[in-house]
């Protein structure tokens, strides 16, 4: 396909209730929507990186700037057979892979709806819904904790995950268990340790959590490895799978037992699938973790988890869980059985609504210009 054009909105949209980690706390999301339009139609990708750099060294101004000073250039100077050619052909730079995974995801769409099918279909999805997780982040109070889990048990979600830190870890997972006896559950600690903390996460072995969620660096594969040694818990892994080279090491070195594969923080598409079979070989689970998309990324995130080694259930959850009003329509809801359905429409198979697209939109730039 020849691109023609290329469309960059620089978003930003307002959390219904703020997310705490233990790295930031965030009311509202800024992120970088990609159009791409080749024989009249139109791509849709997001790279949802944050404003800083504290959950990776991406943001909203690296991203910009390496799309338009080098990656859409790559993109329409010459002609391409299929997405999956875009690795090579941006593997030149390195690392960036939010700003890769934004523009691929806009060329996946686009490959789909010239094939007339679902994006899910293409990447060889199996599953007609997946199972819906949710994330709550830290909370001011453990009694707001636990009225939020409530309700979104009540919702149907079917497993729920929580931010700790520092602070805010044993004694809260305790809480949470005394009250949920049998949910399952998991916390995610965005590197807010190290291994001198080895011994209070020890003591979450005693909750029976499905996983530990990145306690170490955002880098490291050596010291995870020594931790799930001393651990019963599995760990799983997240900012550290950059790449499918590290979900290999993070395999060979024994430093995690499950891996959350995030098609954005690992360059894209190809390189998720990538790892999902690797990972399939090992007979290592894994699961789609979320950045709080918009519904365009949160279509690709549905479209990949559709496929048959995502057995868990992940952190995609439904467009209200997060949103007022979303930039696309339908909505994702969550079914009555906590799932949710992939849409099987050509492409991602969710519109665009440009008008809210729109209001939502900081800065905007075209290429060529
Ligand atoms: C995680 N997501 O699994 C991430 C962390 C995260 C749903 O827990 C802006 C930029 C906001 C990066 C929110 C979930 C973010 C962000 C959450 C990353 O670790
Ligand atoms: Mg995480």
């Amino acid at each position: 396909m020849q691109v023609e054009r290329v469309e960059q909105f620089h978003i930003q949209m307002p959390l219904k209730s703020h997310f705490e980690t233990s790295f930031s706390r965030v009311t509202a999301l800024d992120k970088i929507i990609i159009a791409i339009y080749a024989e009249g139609l139109v791509g849709w990708g997001e790279s949802p990186v944050d404003s800083d750099p504290y959950y990776s060294y991406e943001t909203i101004e690296t991203c910009w700037h390496i799309q338009r000073d080098f990656l859409i250039p790559l993109l329409l100077k010459h002609n391409l057979s299929s997405a999956a050619d875009l690795p090579a052909r941006f593997a030149r730079v390195r690392g960036h892979p939010m700003a890769k995974a934004g523009l691929e995801a806009a060329i996946w769409d686009l490959e789909a709806q010239q094939a007339g099918v679902s994006v899910a279909t293409l990447l060889g999805g199996t599953r007609s819904a997946i199972e819906s997780g949710v994330s709550i982040g830290v909370q001011d109070s453990v009694g707001e904790l636990l009225d939020r889990i409530a309700a979104y048990l009540t919702e149907g979600y079917r497993r729920i995950k929580i931010k700790i830190k520092p602070g805010w870890d044993v004694e809260i997972v305790r809480a949470v268990r005394e009250r949920f006896p049998a949910v399952p559950l998991m916390v995610d600690a965005n590197s807010a340790y190290t291994l001198d903390d080895a011994s209070m996460l020890r003591a979450l072995d005693g909750y029976d959590l499905l996983m530990i969620e990145q306690p170490l660096a955002y880098d490291d594969i050596i010291e995870h490895a020594e931790l799930q040694r001393q651990l019963q818990t599995r760990l799983c892994l997240d900012e550290s799978i950059y790449s499918v080279g590290r979900a290999r090491e993070a395999l060979a070195m024994g430093s995690c037992q499950i891996i959350n594969i995030k098609p954005a923080r690992v360059g894209g598409m190809t390189q998720a699938l990538a790892i999902h079979d690797l990972c399939q070989a090992a007979e290592v689970p894994v699961w789609c973790g979320g950045m709080l998309e918009s519904g365009i990324g949160r279509a690709h995130n549905v479209a990949v988890a559709s496929l048959p080694n995502f057995t868990l259930p992940g952190d995609i959850s439904a467009s209200d869980r997060y949103w007022h009003e979303d930039i696309t329509e339908p909505p994702f809801v969550l079914n009555p059985d906590g799932t949710l359905t992939v849409p099987t429409g050509p492409g991602i198979g969710v519109a665009v609504q440009r008008d809210r697209l729109e209001k939502v939109t900081l800065r905007r730039a075209t290429y060529p210009s």
